[in-house]
């Protein structure tokens, strides 16, 4: 495949200024014209040619104003057409008519138009809309819609498009049409079209200037009574993004879909969401409270993207970060505010260390801002969503919220329709804040997790705080040179209060409770300290960074007992326990040092104590998985090591601690009836995660097995469950839950999607051959996205000793399982594949079984260029 480069961006010779579509749907074919008004840009050749893009389409004709185009003038290929038009000036614009033939029923990729029980739906993100009419389908080309939608008025009564309805009624032989105007000019990628017998649910709101929006959203027949979650979130997201960053909904619609077959979580189309049945659909019975928080997020997602995606885009998809990191550090906020700021940030500094982490130290590395790739598809990564959220963040820390504030005011002003650059938010930053953000633009063009070194010395009441910065050249060739680093600190007395300290001159710059480490080394000192403090450093993981603090480990208990900060407790014990699993797994498994009482009495402790809400004591408890032990440990890991160490230090905790743990589950009490609300779920939480030290020191499932029975929610069932199955999977009594589970719900998708979960995460060599039986069982459907990544997804990435077995059975069953799943849905087999990115951390061993693994997919004929793309990086 071609190499796509940012410094050959330049802009199209042609700019269409507005489309009009009609889309005749019929059972077995659709009928797409699509007429673009078209003017050539001031400036370029005139005699160049209009060269739109196409992905395997049947073009059926074409006509320029009105005149049909044929002979030399038209050249037109499924993945092309070129035309002249010397007719086209800048100042005279013409129409190119274009109609094509496509078959949704046959497209399993789900890019472009394509089936989902019966529903006809699309997705064009990234480069999708190509698959439906040709066109210049990239982000910089902006137009307006009007858009016709034809079909059968039983097949679909429902007829959607973007923007505002303005016109329906009935055609001959039982059909009907719809007719949609976007007034908001759009790159195509935004662009959606849904028609299905689906039910509405619906409701107003009136945005804070007057306008009266109607909220609607679609479910397959049957299923609305379960969007209720969502539409609440959807308009508590609409007041918060009014509240919080003054941007109001601009439509007199906003309308949601929900499919059971999609590729991501869901698209954020101008007025027109598309979303996976997973971030839509929920009641008690069927789902977690992580669902909740899932559907709460997503939602918030989506309609952020309005403002930051939409009315203000990317110049090409180089600059994704721009809308994915700016809306996921939206969404992150919302949350927050919505619920605890201190929860949240543990969560996402936790999906932030487990996904973001391994890509940036492995062969996929790439800046947040890339500069090349094959394949864009494979660029919707956790660096691009997590990290570049991490440097939104810090651009808030650096300058202060006021500042920050000013600078999104300023992006919005200067930039709404734009098709925008970072440079062209860096410098709204720069303007507002009155700042240089030079140095800091780094972080977009330097892949790598820098390392940040702390040390710390006092005498005669002051303290040196030495810091050091490197990054280590990785994978992906981009340059080392110093970042701006902002650390968050706090220096905390014996009683856990903040000190107020004044550094003294000639320390590093310091601005309130941030230090800024600009240098690859800097100071700070601060005198006429009464005693020494402890030192808290990263609060709130003010950089994405590996820290490396040289702290006695008497300071680190006491941090993790006292500090203040409640994201600070749970960072000082978080890396403390990880460092003990790292250097027992390196030891040998299960070897003192590992299970110092210290430690557990440490987790204990903080399960205990009631100063911390209760969410946070359930994530305080969570011991690093192992994946994140295998990442800290970097080489030469034995996954069986791993696991052993992990369940050894668990077993201490069962033993030691059985007693206050029961005792703190016994004044948690239980809550009557299920309410998804955050203070509930956190009571949930912390009384899930105690029943697996519970059922340990029981060493029976009778416990997991009563709570299974007991459950009336979905969250409390899945806890029971796990536990039954994944730590006692050979008793009578895991049989038969995950039996009854199954024929409880076998009717359920989103539920069956956790059963095969569930099973292929069962933490044991043998799973494997289960995950075998698995993939033949009737209900396992590999074109079903969502089905896929929860049994092969869920095996390679959640299970590591399975996968990562000795005998390297794990790795060729997957890459079979790609082979199969790539044809029909490339997208999702390049994601997937994603799952062997750590495989050069393993022992001599399993590498060599992984890379073999890897070599025999690459030698696959006819691979798509998505699971190419990945397969070849991860070998080089
Ligand atoms: N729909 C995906 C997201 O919102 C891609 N834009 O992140
Ligand atoms: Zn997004």
């Amino acid at each position: 495949g071609q190499v796509v480069r940012l410094e050959d961006y330049r802009p199209t010779d042609f700019l269409i200024e507005h489309v009009e579509m009609r889309f005749e749907l019929f059972e077995n074919e659709a009928l797409v014209e699509t007429v673009s008004t078209l003017r050539r840009r001031e400036g370029t050749d005139p005699a160049s040619p209009l060269v739109l893009d196409g992905d395997a389409l049947d073009f059926v004709s074409a006509s320029v104003n009105g005149l049909d185009i044929a002979g030399d003038r038209l050249d037109v290929s499924p993945d092309r057409l070129r035309v002249a038009l010397p007719e086209a000036t800048a100042a005279q614009a013409v129409q190119l008519s274009v109609r094509t033939r496509l078959r949704p029923e046959d497209n399993t990729q789900l890019m472009g138009l394509y089936r989902t029980n019966g529903v006809w739906c699309t997705q064009c993100e990234a480069e999708g809309f190509r698959r439906i009419t040709y066109f210049l389908d990239r982000p910089d080309v902006l137009a307006t819609y009007r858009v016709r939608v034809e079909a059968d008025r039983r097949a679909a009564p429902v007829l959607l498009s973007n923007g505002n309805p303005v016109e329906a009624g009935a055609l001959g032989d039982d059909r009907h049409f719809a007719v949609w105007d976007d007034p908001f000019p759009k790159p195509s990628y935004l662009f959606a079209l849904v028609a299905g017998d689906l039910d509405p649910i619906e409701e107003r709101f009136r945005t804070r200037s007057g306008r009266d929006v109607r909220l609607t959203i679609y479910t397959e027949k049957g299923l609305s009574s379960r969007a209720g979650y969502a539409m609440d979130a959807l308009k508590r997201s609409m007041v918060w993004d009014e509240r919080r960053f003054g941007l109001e909904y601009d439509l007199d619609v906003f309308n949601i879909v929900a499919v059971g077959d999609f590729n991501m979580g869901a698209m954020e189309n101008k007025g027109l969401n598309v979303f996976n049945h997973k971030y839509v659909l929920l009641d008690p019975d069927t789902a977690t409270d992580g669902d909740y928080q899932g559907v709460e997020t997503v939602i918030a997602h989506e309609y952020f993207h309005n403002w930051t995606g939409n009315r203000i885009t990317c110049r090409d998809w180089f600059q994704l970060c721009l809308k994915e990191g700016l809306t996921v550090y939206r969404d992150q906020e919302f949350t927050s505010d919505e619920r605890s700021r201190a929860v949240k940030r543990i969560a996402s500094v936790h999906t932030l260390k487990s996904h973001q982490f391994p890509e940036d130290q492995g062969p996929l590395q790439h800046p947040v801002r890339p500069t090349r790739y094959r394949e864009i598809n494979n660029f919707y990564t956790a660096t691009v969503y997590e990290k570049g959220a991490e440097l939104v963040r810090m651009i808030a820390t650096i300058l202060g919220e006021t500042r920050f504030r000013a600078g999104m005011d300023l992006y919005f002003a200067r930039h709404d329709g734009d098709a925008a650059t970072i440079e062209d938010f860096i410098r709204c930053f720069e303007e507002a804040g009155e700042t240089d953000l030079s140095q800091f633009s780094r972080w977009y063009a330097q892949a790598g997790t820098p390392t940040l070194e702390v040390r710390e010395s006092f005498a005669d009441g002051r303290l040196t705080l030495d810091f050091s910065q490197s990054l280590a050249p990785g994978s992906a060739g981009t340059p080392t040179a110093p970042l701006v680093i902002p650390i968050r600190f706090g220096l905390v007395d014996r009683a856990g209060r903040d000190i107020e300290a004044v550094p003294e001159a000639g320390s590093a710059e310091v601005e309130g409770d941030v230090i800024l480490l600009t240098e690859p080394r800097a100071s700070v000192v601060f005198a006429d300290l009464p005693e020494r403090p402890l030192v808290s450093v990263l609060r709130g993981f003010s950089a994405p960074v590996t820290l490396l603090h040289a702290q006695a480990e008497a300071d680190r208990l006491a941090l993790a007992r006292l500090d203040p900060d409640p994201f600070g407790r749970w960072r000082a014990l978080t890396d403390l326990v990880g460092e003990r699993l790292r250097d027992g797994a390196k030891a040998g498994g299960t070897e003192a040092g590992a299970t110092d009482p210290a430690i557990a009495e440490a987790l204990i402790a903080s399960v205990e104590d009631g100063r911390l809400e209760p969410a946070l004591r359930a994530q305080m408890m969570q011991l690093p998985g192992e994946a994140e032990i295998a990442r800290l440990i970097g080489r030469d890991v034995d996954p069986e090591r791993v696991h052993a160490v992990r369940e050894a230090v668990l077993a201490q905790i069962a033993r030691t601690g059985s007693e206050r743990l029961s005792h703190v589950e016994a004044t948690l009490g239980g809550d009557a009836g299920f309410s998804p609300d955050a203070a509930s779920a956190g009571r949930r939480a912390l009384r899930n995660a105690l029943l697996l030290p519970l059922s340990l020191a029981d060493g029976s499932p009778e416990r997991a097995a009563r709570r299974y029975r007991d459950a009336d929610n979905m969250t409390d069932r899945l806890a029971a469950l796990t536990v039954l199955a994944h730590v006692f999977p050979d008793s009578d009594l895991a049989t038969q839950a995950v039996g009854s589970f199954f024929q409880r719900f076998e009717d359920d998708a989103l539920v069956m999607d956790k059963w095969f979960l569930l099973l292929a995460t069962v933490p044991r060599p043998d799973t494997l051959e289960r995950v075998e039986a698995l993939a033949q069982h009737p209900l396992f459907r590999l074109s079903n996205p969502n089905r896929a990544r929860a049994l092969i997804g869920g095996f390679a990435t959640g299970n590591q000793r399975a996968f990562n077995r000795a005998d390297g059975a794990g790795y060729r069953w997957v890459a079979e399982q790609l082979r199969r799943l790539d044809p029909v849905n490339p997208q999702t087999a390049a994601r997937l594949a994603t799952a062997f990115r750590s495989w050069r951390a393993f022992e001599p061993v399993r590498q060599g079984h992984a890379r073999a693994a890897l070599e025999d997919l690459a030698a696959t004929p006819g691979l798509s260029r998505d699971l190419a793309d990945i397969v070849v990086r991860s070998l080089n």
